[in-house]
């Protein structure tokens, strides 16, 4: 038999750090909305999510390695809005929030979950944020509680 290995969904204590940008805070907070959602419908409690707002989805990065060095947390959910429509630097924005996202999570030794909508349209990004193609914060969440899981079984590094 193959060995398998694969992470539950299900939260028993672990502690989760929402990282979420007030740049189109009527997105993100839907954002907000639904990872929290997630993670208390899969068993955790209030007491272990902290939300952490930044200005924009360009200070994810920097905040999440900081929280993931505190020690503080399992898993970092980072979460913002992108949209194309809002502004110049889209571009820049959109790629220094993937690629600095990635990687913390290459460094860190900790999930880090990418949760950043990056949209041409402010209607795409409603349509992702809990309405027809649902919301990427519960998406998000359901990956950091499973990559969680995943991590506490994987082989220590030597
Ligand atoms: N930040 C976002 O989170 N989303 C955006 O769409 C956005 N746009 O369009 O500009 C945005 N810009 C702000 C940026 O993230 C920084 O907060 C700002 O440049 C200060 O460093």
């Amino acid at each position: 038999m193959v060995k398998q290995i694969g992470g539950e969904l299900l939260v028993s204590g672990q502690r989760f750090a929402l990282v979420a940008s007030r740049f189109n805070e009527f997105i993100t907070s839907r954002l907000i909305d639904g990872a929290t959602d997630c993670l208390l419908r899969h068993g955790a409690t209030e007491d272990n999510i902290t939300v952490v707002w930044v200005p924009g989805a360009w200070e994810i990065p920097v905040v999440s390695a900081r929280l993931a060095a505190s020690g503080s947390y399992d898993g970092i959910i980072c979460l913002g809005a992108v949209i194309r429509g809002s502004t110049g630097h889209y571009d820049q924005v959109a790629s220094e929030v993937s690629k600095g996202v990635a990687r913390v999570g290459l460094t860190s030794g900790l999930p880090v979950i990418f949760g950043v909508l990056t949209c041409d349209t402010i209607e795409q990004a409603i349509e992702r944020a809990g309405t027809k193609a649902g919301n990427m914060g519960f998406k998000a969440a359901q990956s950091a509680i499973e990559m969680v899981n995943l991590y506490a079984k994987l082989p220590k590094s030597k």
